[in-house]
């Protein structure tokens, strides 16, 4: 149906910090997908829907047309590719970095100068396995799908990339940033094809959270 729009969103962070966006564009949710525990969720307007999915899938969402439009973080997007994806605007939410991390003295520069291999845990291979090509640095890349910040600790590797946005997580498990990757915020990530056929019904959502993140 041409008439209606499906948003895709993640909850937590990423539904909280587009909660005003929404409203600026008039748009509200029935319920909070925290508390209602629902995937599928009815907005104050009859014609415009959320789903919420792992931040990882609103990338895939959006371009089988599954949803019209969704929010990722720039992680999600240089990782798994966001080729296929009009993104039209950085919403400057849910702000971190991507970071290298080592145990609290554990001397990196040494071990990187010494040219000895590294092992790297990560839930961004394709991420880190670029960043040390580019720094002329051999890593074992090992793949994790969360809590990176314990792979140091019991030995699984000798270095972390992950998303840092307080710090709190490394200081609290005697980790510490040694390298800066890329800065990290979210992107509207809009479907193609939608954007042709609903682009009366697109377009002043993308012009509404424009002017949002402008003031
Ligand atoms: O949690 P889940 O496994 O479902 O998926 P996810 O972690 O990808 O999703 P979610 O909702 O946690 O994050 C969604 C998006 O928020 C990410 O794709 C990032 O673009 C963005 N974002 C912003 C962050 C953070 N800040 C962040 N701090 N995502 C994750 N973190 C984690 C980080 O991985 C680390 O474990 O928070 C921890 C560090 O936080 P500090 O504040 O202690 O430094
Ligand atoms: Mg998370």
């Amino acid at each position: 149906m041409s008439s209606t729009l499906t948003i895709a969103l993640s909850k937590g962070r990423i539904f909280e910090e587009t909660l005003p966006l929404l409203a600026a564009a008039g748009i509200v949710p029935e319920e909070n997908p925290e508390q209602s525990r629902k995937l599928i969720i009815a907005t104050n307007l009859p014609h415009i829907r959320l789903i919420i999915v792992r931040a990882g899938d609103v990338p895939t969402y959006v371009r089988y047309g599954a949803a019209d439009f969704g929010i990722a973080g720039k992680d999600v997007l240089i990782e798994h590719g966001g080729e296929g994806l009009y993104q039209p605007l950085d919403l400057n939410i849910a702000r971190c970095r991507m970071m290298v991390a080592v145990r609290q003295g554990f001397d990196y520069q040494q071990a990187t100068r010494a040219g000895q291999r590294l092992r790297v845990a990560t839930k961004y291979p394709a991420i880190a396995a670029e960043h040390f090509a580019a720094k002329g640095v051999h890593v074992d890349i090992i793949k994790l799908y969360g809590s990176m910040e314990l792979a140091p600790l019991v030995g699984l590797s000798d270095a972390i990339v992950d998303l840092v946005s307080t710090g709190n997580t490394l200081k609290a498990n005697h980790l510490q940033a040694v390298e800066h990757i890329v800065d990290i915020s979210s992107r509207l990530v809009v479907n193609k094809a939608a954007l042709k056929t609903k682009y009366a019904l697109i377009e002043p959502i993308i012009q509404a959270f424009s002017r949002a993140i402008s003031e």
